[in-house]
């Protein structure tokens, strides 16, 4: 059975979840009323729907642990963005959030002696591990082509492509 302290904990990252899932549907709709961004288009809105799956992993988990997942209001998220770049700073920001969350809710997993919930949990340090590496890369790439045309046509046209990479890389060296 979950504690009072930990159910709360999670019922909390069940919100951040549903928000980044929210924050990237944003994004991906900004993203496609661009011309020509139909790789970053594709990405956030499978990256919206990762965060969802991650959502919903955290609601059975709490159910089923005899808890009680509450499905959160969401606030509207940033709809329009100054520039791409803008948008992947604004990505990896809220990536490092989410890793920070993690970590709290690993460290206090550990505090409760809930054991169950820090096993949970790996998947979600394994998860942030692999998407942060991606928010960076992202950015160091945006930063390379600056605003050169040629550069974000490339980088729109391999988005998809950097994130496959970086989940091979992640699971050959685990
Ligand atoms: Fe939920 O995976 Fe990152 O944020």
């Amino acid at each position: 059975m979950l504690s009072k302290t930990m159910q709360d904990a999670l019922n909390r990252q069940v919100a951040m979840e549903a928000a980044s899932s929210q924050a990237y549907l944003a994004m991906a709709s900004w993203a496609e009323i661009q011309p020509g961004l139909d790789g970053v288009t594709n990405f956030f809105y499978q990256q919206s729907d990762e965060e969802r799956v991650h959502m919903l992993k955290l609601i059975r988990y709490i159910n089923e642990r005899g808890g009680f997942a509450i499905v959160p209001t969401l606030e509207q998220p940033n709809i329009t963005f100054q520039s791409l770049q803008r948008v992947f700073e604004e990505f990896l920001k809220h990536e490092i959030a989410v890793s920070e969350s993690i970590n709290e809710l690993v460290g206090l997993a550990l505090q409760e002696r809930d054991f169950s919930t820090h096993n949970f949990l790996q998947w979600y340090v394994t998860e942030q591990l692999e998407e942060e590496a991606l928010a960076r890369t992202l950015n160091d790439k945006l930063e390379l082509v600056g605003d050169d045309k040629g550069g974000i046509y490339l980088f729109d046209k391999d988005i998809l492509l950097f994130r496959s990479a970086i989940s091979k890389d992640n699971n050959a060296a685990g």
